[in-house]
């Protein structure tokens, strides 16, 4: 069975088209009209193995907040939808990604009990047109609607850049290991479990 899911989601703020595939070979096709995430999600999809479309119109004239957390609802909402049942997936997973100075962490567990720890300094508030405050509101809303429990965590660095790219590289690899299905199945994961956790 194939593991994609396609979003459409249309608001006042934003219009938004996405395909996504767990089984992928990192292809990307992105118009988000944010170009910084657009760069971070073609991170993201390339060290996740993931093939990413996003065709997303929003207010970018006012910022790029609804955009880039609008984003954020749909990957989420696809990754749920294209795991299915989670029957046989490793469920966990973790990646530790270096970029030049930084370090970043990222851990997950599909649990179905949403939840972000994030734990990063940021010395820059803008990269380029970029929020920063905007990494966290895309990984919360992406926690939320995949209802995964996730630990963002980046040790150091300097360059702000270099430390969110750390950050979506260690995203796509984390949700990578997570979403592999066990060919041992030693480890195999369905519903009941998360509810007796
Ligand atoms: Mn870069």
């Amino acid at each position: 069975m194939e593991r994609t899911a396609t979003v459409k989601r249309y608001t006042n703020e934003t219009k938004i088209d996405l395909d996504f595939s767990i089984d992928g070979e990192g292809k990307t096709t992105l118009e988000t009209g944010v170009p910084f995430l657009s760069h971070m999600l073609d991170l993201f999809a390339k060290h996740g193995q993931f093939d990413l479309k996003v065709d997303a119109k929003g207010d970018v004239e006012v910022d790029g907040h609804h955009t880039t957390e609008d984003i954020g609802i749909c990957i989420g909402q696809a990754l749920r939808d294209a795991l299915g049942d989670k029957k046989g997936i490793k469920r966990y997973g973790n990646a530790f990604v270096p970029m030049d100075e930084a370090l970043a962490q990222v851990v997950i567990d599909l649990s179905n009990r949403p939840h972000l720890e994030m734990r990063a300094e940021f010395p820059a508030q803008q990269v380029g047109t970029f929020d920063v405050e905007l990494v966290h509101e895309f990984l919360w809303k992406l926690a939320l609607e995949a209802r995964m429990n996730l630990h963002v965590i980046v040790h150091y660095g300097k360059n702000t850049h270099h430390m969110i790219e750390a950050v979506f590289k260690a995203l796509g690899r984390a949700l990578d290991e997570a979403t592999t299905i066990d060919a041992g199945k030693r480890r195999s994961f369905n519903e009941r479990d998360v509810v007796r956790d």
